[in-house]
């Protein structure tokens, strides 16, 4: 678990019985679904193990996220040197970051970089969806269809299709009628769009809506920002790095990986160590104040923890915030449009911001309060909400994800007995950890509900330890000359339980967001990532390993 090696011994490729498998199709050991950050490790990870496995993508590259979120002003929340891979020493000294904060072409320049020096494309389908996988009990392997007419059989599949794959778009009426550009953030076209002198319309306000809203306002004719809820976020300070910043950085890295493997979130600074009101109210300001002006996270995620579920805490932390942004906009009425007062700073994601306010107080900028009055109808010209008509020559849809299940269920999974994980999870979303399913063996998920993922930690962190999790876990059957791994409804139920008597202890829980899923309509209201933090979770996952997979059917 830290750092270059995994530890693990070269095996054969699994042996399938492959008189259960048709002539067209190609036996494989192993199915990653997604070629971003997860899905390249993975492929890494089981190339090591001897393994033949086969990455499937939609998108004509690897990148995941960061290839489908190409809009314009999208950059990562995490700074670069915890934003990265651990697993080769030889990457960590040839990967030169350029800034704190890397943008979305730096990062896929990165990872275009990871696929090329681990020789990793021969490895990928691209322009390939996974449509279905279903379960095959007597062969004990998955059937994978995809919309290019391919199949594939293999033993085990790992999905790598991050938390936020699959974009919301919301059923506005009239929504096909508009004559402009309508663009979902998360499927920006690739070859730009040029926004220079247009009336623009960005629907939402979350961490890529702030990105958006920043990033174009200079060069629009007239930005009308479509706000629902007003949101916090903490000013980014984004240096540029030369040679000998990133000479310090390298020295830390032996630092750094150990301190992310121990952090609450992933990260690698602590947070704070004395209760929030046992530090007296000016102490309290001054470190409040210190965090604010670091130009990062830290106020959120190495701050005063009670934030989480103290409303007296939580109170105070946000109204030093609200200030902070009451701050930066010259027009009161509008700045208290701007300032929440419904949530608690932190209760749902923190963004980063680089002059979103500030772009309220340009002339072509402007908002519109959706709560006083709403959206009718989207028509030719542009949208009409209860105040009148506004016509626009792009929308911009920044109105999030189906956060967790979305990627999943896009796909018709059938388990055991063909039963459909999409119908499950409309009763009820089940894992284990995060990491498997009971009813679906062979099934390793990453990213999925119940484990930490983006919400709660550094996504690179949490995602780099499940990759681990899982590739020990397929070694350990191919020692042991067994075939399947699930897990038991009671170890399923156990999760579970300890998963909601920590989530219901927080703010978060009672915040609506797509942190507990209340951003979908008729989708169930529970917190969608484990709040234990990385260390908890680590070392959950490592008792049921250390116990030879307790709590798991291993046949
Ligand atoms: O999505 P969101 P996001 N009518 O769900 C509004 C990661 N990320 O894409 O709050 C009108 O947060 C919705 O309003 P409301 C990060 O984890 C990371 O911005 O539901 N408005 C909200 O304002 C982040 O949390 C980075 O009332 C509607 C917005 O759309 C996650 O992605 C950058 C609406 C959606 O906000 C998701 O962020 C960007 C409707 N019908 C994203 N439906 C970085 O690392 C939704 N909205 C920097």
């Amino acid at each position: 678990m830290r750092g270059a090696s995994l530890g693990v011994t070269l095996i054969n490729a699994l042996e399938l019985p492959l008189d259960n498998l048709t002539a067209h199709t190609q036996p494989l050991d192993a199915v990653i679904i997604g070629a971003g950050f997860t899905g390249l490790y993975q492929l890494w990870s089981l190339r090591k193990l001897g393994l033949r496995v086969q990455v499937v993508d939609a998108a004509s590259n690897v990148g995941g996220t960061w290839y489908w979120n190409c809009y314009p002003g999208a950059r990562t929340d995490s700074p670069s040197h915890i934003y990265q891979y651990w697993f080769s020493d030889e990457l960590l000294d040839e990967w030169d970051w350029q800034q704190r904060y890397p943008d979305q072409a730096e990062t896929e320049r990165y990872l275009n970089y990871v696929a090329d020096r681990f020789d990793l494309r021969k490895d990928i389908r691209f322009n390939t969806r996974v449509d279905g996988a279903t379960w095959d009990d007597s062969a004990h392997c998955w059937t994978l269809t995809t919309n290019t007419g391919e199949t594939f059989q293999s033993r085990f599949i790992v999905t790598a299709l991050g938390p936020l794959s699959a974009p919301l778009v919301p059923p506005f009426k009239g929504h096909e009628t508009f004559t402009g550009r309508l663009v979902h953030t998360a499927r920006w076209p690739r070859e730009g769009l040029d926004l220079k002198g247009k009336r623009v319309g960005v629907i939402g306000t979350g961490a890529t809506g702030i990105q958006v809203v920043q990033t174009i306002a200079p060069e629009v004719a007239s930005l009308t920002v479509f706000q629902r809820s007003p949101n916090y976020a903490v000013p980014m300070g984004n240096p540029r790095y030369n040679d000998a910043d990133r000479a310090a950085m390298r020295a830390r890295y032996p630092h750094t990986r150990e301190a992310i493997w121990t952090n609450f979130v992933g990260f690698d600074q602590p947070g704070q160590t004395r209760a929030f009101f046992d530090v007296p109210p000016a102490e309290r300001r001054e470190i409040m104040e210190t965090l604010w002006a670091d130009g990062s996270l830290k106020l959120w995620v190495s701050g005063f923890m009670e934030i989480f579920f103290d409303p007296a805490a939580s109170e105070e932390v946000s109204a030093f915030v609200r200030e902070k942004i009451r701050a930066r906009i010259n027009d009161p009425i509008l700045a208290e449009k701007l300032i929440p007062q419904d949530h608690g700073f932190g209760t749902k994601r923190v963004p980063l911001e680089n002059g979103y306010f500030d772009a309220f107080n340009q002339p072509n900028v402007e908002l519109v309060d959706l709560r006083a009055t709403p959206i009718e109808c989207i028509t030719p010209n542009g949208i009409r909400t209860t105040a009148g008509e506004i016509a626009l020559d792009v929308i911009i849809l920044a109105t999030g994800f189906d956060a967790g299940t979305g990627g999943l269920t896009a796909i018709d999974i059938r388990g055991r007995n063909g039963v459909s994980l999409r119908e499950e999870w409309k009763k009820e979303v089940r894992t284990t950890m995060g990491l498997q399913i009971h009813g679906y063996p062979n099934l390793f998920t990453t990213s999925a509900p119940y484990a930490p993922i983006a919400a709660f930690c550094n996504a690179p962190s949490c995602l780099q330890h499940q990759v681990q999790w899982i590739t020990e876990c397929i070694e350990y059957l191919h020692t042991h000359g067994r075939t399947t791994i699930e897990p038991t409804p009671d170890a399923e139920q156990r999760w579970l339980a300890h998963h909601d008597e920590l989530a219901n202890q927080t703010l978060i829980a009672k915040t609506k967001s797509w942190y507990t899923g209340s951003n979908i309509e008729g989708k169930q209201n529970r917190l969608l990532s484990y709040i234990g933090g990385l260390p908890a979770y680590m070392a959950a996952c490592a008792e049921v390993k250390q116990q030879d997979y307790a709590g798991f059917e291993v046949v």
